[in-house]
């Protein structure tokens, strides 16, 4: 049953796809003391678990902590963080009461789960209302909270699924700045015969850091160059960011602000702050008529032979506004020829972090938007800010729909909110090479599952700081299970492609794996988006009654058979393992698979550096067939069996259609 109930001044965020009736009364499942702001309390019991909450810091089991849904360019992640660049404003309550509960609103809203007060789980929304939705379990459903996420993944709609070959790896690295740079990286992937689909360009093929558009001194005949690259089964995954470079001249500048397009500030003029090209305006997302002239940009790329982008800093995020540019130089000369002491000397060095950064200046970012009931309606930034990056990713969803109706196109976005699952995917933003941000990732995968982004993965080998070859590759062991499997990092880091270490065996191995894995994995994919279902479940999911499973933190369910146990530690050479049941376990070493059985309970499993340990459920096949060195060259009419089942049920389509159902395109595959 979903109940929902409204309170103040909702304002519509296109997260939901059905109208549900307006309930009145809580049916007991805690209380709204205040309407506005918002404020809805609930007392946990001792052993409730709180899931969800999509993109944010911490384990699976969210209570203890708190958090801010608040898109925020958040490159230095640790346990203190309270805001990602997501707002996934969905939970679930497991245990005395089992339940889910969202909270639709585009501004910032706060869940303390048993932070300030042990067993209190308090969410206090801000200056819109909110529409907030109870959801419990229907008596058909036979894991509650399976149910609970199928009938909120109904109210938000399917999933967005990319064409097949987005299932292929991808290379990234900011630091790729030409042409010969991609044919060398490419050429290495294919000289180590490693598998390769995709290589992402960041902001160094644009003109100055201006969007859709190629420099190209670094990328002549870029037409060309994607067909060189498609004709080895290699794709192109540009970037393009929020903030457009203030130009005179430059097409989508002026287009821009003749159209009025651009955010504004009160008094009307185009809001102005400094990202990559220097100043730039941000496109009022939230205006249908802007979201059609973006989308329609794409165009400039596609026609170059581009299928696949990635939307990025979206938040959005800006380095400095004029306003607090101007005020920083003020201010910084009132500093000049003074006895700085201990309070005047951090105000002073605090001025380049809370000045000039500021990504928070949202106090001064007014926002010209109209809504979607047709009438102009202006509204400030920072009542609608967590759904401006996600209808960055809507102007780029329809876009490209339009564009190419037929065939699906790969997008994901850095900046989300629930409603932008429908229109792309995601990764995770700006990790750092540490061991504990690869278990942050894994924690992370399931809560994403549950707010709608399945296609969604971190990048490997992390994002910041120098990564070392053990973890690139204990990240890759975990990576081949995740939809987006993509190697990225940041330019001044060392460089972590997987041929720049010794031993390449390892990785070729493991990375073969996941070419063997493609046909399954998309099919486990596609049948998760299409019936709403979860590619990734925490343990508990599955065995709600079994106490072990529910407190299992660093382990997932994947798909219909499978459970994955990642090492995530450095120098380890095995793991503790909980199998909630008997089940098969799975060595695969040196481009070969060992079976056993292996009994329920705890284990500690032996797994070498260069070896990738699972499990499947009794009864069920995994099907692997032949990698290939891109996705396109799989061998789907030959499989290889794992497992003691007999057959399994296999949703293959031509990769691209966007005409996407479950009859007559699942296959029974019998051993
Ligand atoms: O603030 O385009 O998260 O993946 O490499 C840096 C450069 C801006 C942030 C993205 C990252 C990307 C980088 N961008």
């Amino acid at each position: 049953m979903i109940y929902r109930f409204s309170y103040g001044t909702v304002v519509e965020t296109n997260a939901v796809v059905k109208s549900i009736k307006a309930d009145s009364g809580i049916p007991g499942f805690g209380t709204v003391t205040s309407d506005t702001p918002f404020k809805w309390k609930y007392t946990m019991g001792p052993d409730d678990i709180i899931y969800g909450l999509g993109e944010n810091m911490r384990g699976m089991n969210k209570r203890g902590f708190k958090y801010v849904s608040w898109c925020s360019d958040q490159s230095n992640q640790n346990e203190s963080t309270e805001s990602l660049y997501g707002a996934h404003n969905f939970m679930l309550i497991s245990g005395e009461k089992t339940f889910g509960v969202f909270f639709d609103t585009p501004s910032r809203i706060t869940f303390d789960a048993g932070w300030t007060v042990p067993d209190e789980l308090t969410v206090t929304g801000s200056n819109t209302g909110v529409d907030f939705y109870i959801i419990t379990a229907g008596r058909q459903d036979t894991s509650e909270l399976t149910g609970i996420v199928r009938q909120f993944r109904e109210l938000i709609g399917r999933s967005y699924i990319p064409p097949r070959w987005a299932f292929g790896f991808q290379q990234s690295r900011w630091g790729y700045r030409t042409a010969d740079d991609v044919r060398e990286v490419v050429q290495k992937f294919h000289n180590e015969r490693i598998p390769l689909d995709s290589i992402c360009l960041d902001i160094d093929y644009m003109q100055d850091y201006e969007d859709f558009t190629v420099d190209e001194t670094k990328f002549p005949n870029m037409k060309q160059f994607t067909r060189e690259l498609k004709a080895d089964g290699i794709h192109l995954v540009p970037i393009i960011d929020a903030g457009v470079k203030i130009k005179k001249g430059y097409d989508v500048y002026e287009e821009g602000i003749s159209n009025n397009y651009f955010c504004t500030k009160k008094d009307g003029t185009a809001y102005a702050a400094g990202v990559w090209p220097g100043r730039s305006h941000f496109p009022d997302f939230l205006n249908p008529d802007v979201r059609d002239w973006f989308g329609e940009k794409y165009k400039n790329l596609t026609s170059l032979g581009i299928e696949g982008f990635w939307n990025d800093m979206n938040e959005p995020a800006m380095f400095y506004s004029d306003e607090s540019l101007a005020e920083t130089f003020r201010k910084i000369k009132t500093f000049e020829g003074k006895n700085l002491d201990i309070n005047s000397f951090f105000d002073f060095t605090g001025l380049a972090g809370s000045t000039f950064n500021r990504l928070d200046d949202y106090q001064r970012f007014y926002n010209k938007t109209q809504m979607k009931n047709g009438s102009t309606v202006l509204l400030r930034h920072d009542y609608v800010h967590n759904i401006y990056g996600a209808h960055m990713t809507r102007a780029a969803g329809e876009g490209l729909q339009k564009i190419s109706p037929h065939r699906r196109m790969l997008l994901y976005s850095r900046a989300s909110c629930i409603g932008a699952h429908r229109y792309g995917g995601i990764w995770t933003g700006d990790n750092t090479s540490w061991w504990i941000h690869l278990k942050q990732e894994i924690q992370m995968m399931s809560g994403l599952n549950m707010c709608g982004f399945l296609y969604s993965g971190a990048d490997i080998g992390g994002f910041g700081a120098d990564t070392s070859r053990d973890l690139v590759l204990r990240w890759t062991e975990f990576g081949i299970f995740t939809p987006l499997m993509r190697n990225h990092s940041a330019w001044n880091t060392r460089r972590q492609e997987c041929y720049q270490y010794d031993h390449i065996e390892d990785f070729r191995s493991v990375m073969n794996l996941r070419y063997a894995l493609i046909p399954f994995i998309y099919s486990e994919f596609v049948k998760a988006a299409l019936t709403n279902s979860m590619y990734f479940r925490p343990l508990g999911f599955d065995y709600s009654s079994d106490e072990r499973a529910r407190r299992t933190e660093d382990e997932l369910l994947l798909g219909e058979s499978l459970l994955i146990a990642p090492v995530y530690e450095q120098n380890a050479t095995g793991r503790y393992v909980y199998l909630p049941e008997d089940m098969i376990q799975v060595t695969w070493q040196n481009e070969k698979a060992v079976q056993q059985n292996i009994a329920k309970g705890d284990h500690y499993v032996n797994v070498p550096l260069n070896a990738v340990v699972f499990f499947i459920k009794h009864g069920h096949i995994l099907p692997l067939c032949r990698p290939a060195l891109s996705s396109d060259k799989l061998d789907t009419s030959r499989f290889t069996f794992l497992g003691d089942g007999s057959s399994y049920d296999l949703y293959e389509d031509d990769g691209y259609t966007r005409d996407i159902k479950l009859e007559g395109t699942v296959r029974k595959i019998t051993k």
